[in-house]
């Protein structure tokens, strides 16, 4: 156990540098926003601060598409107030930790611009450039070199008349991605990644890392019903390469760098090869992010909601707890930026249980075992947000998509609205809510995506004011972590598989047991909990509502128990 890497303890905040905190009134976030606002951070006693992307980039999908990873996009600020902002960060006894998109770069990369410019430029092999498929005219429909779909909708190959060949984007046209099998990129990556942590950057989380090995004859996909185009993921998600690109990564990186902290989005991953990627034998990255709990409530119709079931969700990440008991380890999340906020999905964001079943959602997964990560607002309770109509969206995928949908799939404009509304990126991504001032102290500009109306309620501001507010549970939760060993080393049980109410599994660790039961529901359920006896006389440690009796729970309550 003393053997247990220090991030193991740990709790990430990330920040959305776009949406956090605007201190020059442009209406964006930027690093001096950031500075301004290191305290609200720490007091909640996080330990590490996950950066989403800061780089220089045209902001085609927010910083994810980046034209040089060694400076500092203007609309943030400049390598001077990042570094400020490092120092201040490690002043508090916080770590930092890079956003680092190397899947793709920009297509105003200077990489990309070379490659682009002839078929025998040096970079040429840097990205994925194919000919039309055989017998097709160049630049005509269905001459793209395989089926595939863009992630954000249409094609995921670009014509490039210039020179007659196409280029592929997993993502958008303005997202290029780089070809991994040619080592120079491997070098070069190697060698920015080298040049951060020279600075003295703590680490990475390193987008959707397990697209970066691809099958190299790019055979078409399957193409599902009602969809224009083939599915690439199973041919561009931890393809044969991925293990050893990291590995080798881990070699030229991180090795002998001993306090970072490397975590790698795989939206494709499953728990075996989670296990492998994390395997600290195998020295390829620290945790994975995986995705299967946050699609739980998506079905066969991209554009159909589906509700929640609960016996999927802890059945999901109770098989990653198993999965990951003995080798690897877990990174535990409900948001980020790119998903809605947990409370109006998972929990009840009306306000007779926004707060309560907020701290039930915080209480479960911070609970599990593996690192938790915390998305900026969540610690507020902050909620999806009122769009009304397509044209208050800003997010490059939702408009994407809606545009795919509408126009060439024969969705209902309103079919579409309604999914966008429950599970769009945008959500996450309205501007922090500060305090109730009329754009919630974000910014005295204009946003550039509007602040939720209901910052009037939900603030930092108010909820630092309030001993039973969200933000002062969370900073107990994190409390709890750094204090009890059990909550960060003890073994996980999940009690209950088959109730629809119910989240209840226990910890153990040596001598000490956590009992945790959430009630994901708005009625009052009795938790019969085998061995429930032997609890009556345990230690409440932490509950959102007035300590129930007999273990019955009140709408939306968590309980945690202890004894030892
Ligand atoms: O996201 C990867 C990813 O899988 C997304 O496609 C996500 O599943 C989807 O948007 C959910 O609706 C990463 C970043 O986190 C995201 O913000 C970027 O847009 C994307 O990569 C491309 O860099």
């Amino acid at each position: 156990m003393e053997n247990h890497p220090w991030w193991h303890r740990a709790v990430v905040y990330q920040i959305y540098p776009r949406s956090f905190a605007d201190a020059d009134g442009d209406g964006m976030g930027d690093l001096r926003g950031i500075i301004q606002r290191l305290d609200h951070i720490a007091g909640l006693g996080v330990d590490v601060i996950w950066l989403s992307p800061i780089c220089r980039s045209p902001q085609d999908d927010n910083g994810y598409d980046v034209s040089d990873y060694q400076d500092i996009d203007p609309v943030f600020g400049t390598l001077a107030d990042f570094d400020e902002l490092l120092a201040g960060v490690h002043e508090r006894g916080m770590r930092l930790v890079m956003d680092l998109v190397v899947n793709h770069s920009s297509d105003e990369h200077a990489w990309f611009a070379e490659s682009r410019s002839s078929r025998d430029n040096p970079k040429r092999d840097w990205y994925w450039w194919r000919p039309a498929r055989p017998g097709m005219e160049p630049g005509t429909p269905g001459a793209e070199p395989n089926n595939w779909g863009s992630v954000f909708g249409g094609s995921a190959w670009e014509y490039d008349p210039a020179t007659g060949e196409y280029y592929l984007h997993i993502f958008s046209r303005k997202q290029p991605d780089l070809n991994w099998e040619n080592p120079e990129v491997r070098d070069a990556v190697y060698a920015m990644m080298n040049w951060w942590l020279d600075r003295g950057v703590d680490g990475f989380r390193m987008d959707v890392i397990d697209h970066i090995s691809k099958d190299t004859s790019l055979p078409d996909g399957v193409v599902r019903p009602g969809s224009r185009y083939g599915e690439g993921g199973p041919h561009y998600m931890n393809g044969p390469r991925n293990h050893e690109f990291l590995h080798e990564m881990h070699e030229r990186v991180f090795a002998g760098r001993e306090t970072l902290l490397t975590v790698a989005e795989m939206p494709g991953v499953t728990i075996e090869e989670a296990a492998r990627y994390t395997d600290p034998a195998r020295r390829e990255v620290d945790m994975v992010f995986g995705f299967e709990h946050v699609w739980v409530d998506r079905g066969p119709d991209p554009w159909a909601l589906y509700p929640l079931r609960l016996t999927e969700l802890k059945g999901i990440l109770g098989r990653w707890q198993t999965g990951l008991a003995q080798v690897g380890w877990n990174s535990l999340y409900w948001n980020n930026h790119d998903q809605p906020r947990v409370v109006s999905r998972y929990g009840d964001d009306s306000p007779e249980f926004r707060v309560r079943s907020a701290k039930m959602l915080g209480a479960v997964l911070h609970l599990h075992r593996g690192t938790p990560y915390v998305y900026q607002g969540e610690e507020l309770g902050m909620t999806n947000a009122p769009f009304a109509s397509i044209a208050d969206f800003r997010d490059i995928e939702a408009l994407g998509q809606y545009a795919q949908a509408v126009e060439h799939e024969g969705h209902s404009g309103e079919d579409v609205l309604t999914v966008l509304r429950a599970r769009g990126r945008d959500n996450a991504r309205t501007p922090m809510q500060w305090d109730d001032s009329p754009q919630a102290g974000f910014t005295t500009g204009t946003p550039w995506l509007a602040v939720n109306p209901n910052h009037k309620e939900i603030n930092a501001a108010a909820a630092v004011a309030d001993p039973d507010s969200v933000y002062h549970f969370y900073r107990r939760l994190i409390a709890l972590r750094h204090d009890e060993p059990v909550v960060v080393y003890g073994d996980f049980t999940m009690l209950l598989p088959d109730d629809e109410r119910l989240y209840a599994f226990t910890r153990r660790h040596e001598d000490a047991e956590l009992l945790v039961i959430g009630n994901f529901s708005g009625e009052r359920v009795r938790a019969d909990i085998p061995g429930a006896e032997a609890w009556s006389s345990a230690e409440l440690v932490l509950t959102n509502a007035p300590a129930p009796t007999g273990l019955e729970l009140e709408p939306w309550q968590v309980v945690v128990y202890r004894r030892a």
